[in-house]
């Protein structure tokens, strides 16, 4: 039986990623940290699967007690701060936990278990002000955020590590990916969330920031396969995971008001609060090497995959109201 260590096991990606795991047969550790009020709201239906171990990311000793116990074969490294507005407010914060929380566990590997095989969750918000279109492996690197900066250390100190000590340690370079277990933060879920609300009586209006950046949108539920896929090939490397398509957060808006049968304008009110200090203007990934050398390929349409979490929202909503 393989073993995983799984850290940010409570948040969207850990949630789908140790159900792919254990449906795959493999003993599922995740690292969860210590919080007042505890959430298990992503992984409540596999939480007697899990063994959980704690720890926080800043906390090297914790981290190496963590690999001590799981004995993991595959690490993914999937905690962190990740939401990026928030990365101006905590930036000190942001790359402590998200940066060097990276070379932590890579530190924790080196020392107790150097067969282990890394996953390293890079963003495509490292592009940020992007020089190219699409981006690509190769793309150069201009983030735009405290968050993107610190997600450039851990990208990079992933590659040294892989070079210095011989580790098995890869990067994937995931463009947005969500679902119905999206952080309500985040803009698609914000979106789903509202047009729900708005549809059932239980909200008047949504309030966002800039309507015109684009994401390549992706559904979570699949881009965990690539991380996985990553860990099994003869060595390691770094691949982007998109699906190769751009969308504006205005037609993400337009597609959830459809799908309930509103207008979005009638409610939509654009709000200062919401825009950035430095903003992403566009995402556009190539995910053929991914499809080259891994085999991978997204399954779910941008589409399906924002009626998808309004659907999930309206029931949720439907149930309680
Ligand atoms: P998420 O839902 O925000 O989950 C983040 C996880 O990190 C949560 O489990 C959280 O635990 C944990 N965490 C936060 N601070 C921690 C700390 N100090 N020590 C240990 N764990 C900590 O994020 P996600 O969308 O699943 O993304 C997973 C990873 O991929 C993140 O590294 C993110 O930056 C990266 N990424 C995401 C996307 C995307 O579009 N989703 C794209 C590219 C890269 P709590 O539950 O206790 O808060
Ligand atoms: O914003 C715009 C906002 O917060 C998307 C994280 O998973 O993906 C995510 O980062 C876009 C931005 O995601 C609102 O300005 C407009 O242009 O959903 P988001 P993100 O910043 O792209 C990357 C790949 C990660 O790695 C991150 O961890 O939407 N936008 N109005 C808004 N965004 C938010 N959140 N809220 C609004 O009201």
């Amino acid at each position: 039986m393989k073993r995983t260590l799984i850290t940010g096991i409570t948040g969207q990606d850990g949630s789908y990623l140790a159900e792919f795991l254990l449906q795959k047969g493999y003993k599922v550790y995740g690292l969860k940290r210590r919080t007042s009020t505890e959430s298990y709201e992503n992984i409540k239906h596999i939480q007697k699967e899990i063994e959980f171990i704690s720890g926080d990311l800043a906390d090297l000793s914790s981290l190496i007690h963590a690999v001590k116990l799981s004995k993991p074969d595959e690490v993914y490294n999937l905690g962190a701060q990740s939401f990026v507005a928030d990365s101006w407010s905590q930036p000190v914060y942001t790359a402590e936990v998200t940066a060097l929380g990276a070379l932590n566990m890579l530190e924790a590997i080196k020392e107790v278990k150097q067969d282990a095989r890394f996953y390293q969750a890079s963003s495509s918000e490292m592009f940020g002000k992007v020089v190219e279109t699409p981006q690509k492996e190769t793309t150069p690197f201009y983030p735009r955020s405290p968050y993107g900066v610190a997600k450039v250390y851990g990208h990079w100190i992933t590659v040294n590590y892989r070079e210095s000590y011989n580790l098995f340690a890869c990067s994937g370079i995931l463009f947005n990916h969500e679902s119905p277990r999206r952080g309500i933060q985040f803009v698609t879920r914000k979106v789903t969330d509202a047009a729900a609300r708005i549809k059932l009586g239980l909200q008047t209006e949504l309030r966002l920031g800039n309507l015109d950046a684009k994401r390549d949108w992706g559904f979570a539920g699949d881009y965990v396969k690539a991380m996985w896929l990553m860990l099994q090939q003869e060595k390691p490397d770094d691949f982007v995971v998109a699906t190769g398509k751009t969308h504006t957060v205005r037609d993400l808006v337009e597609t959830a008001f459809d799908h309930v049968g509103l207008k979005w304008e009638d409610y939509v009110v654009q709000d200062p609060a919401f825009m950035r200090p430095a903003e992403v203007d566009l995402l556009l990934g190539d995910p053929k090497k991914a499809k080259r050398r891994l085999g991978w390929e997204p399954k779910v349409s941008f589409g399906d995959l924002i009626k998808m979490m309004v659907d999930h929202d309206l029931k949720k909503y439907g149930q309680t109201s």
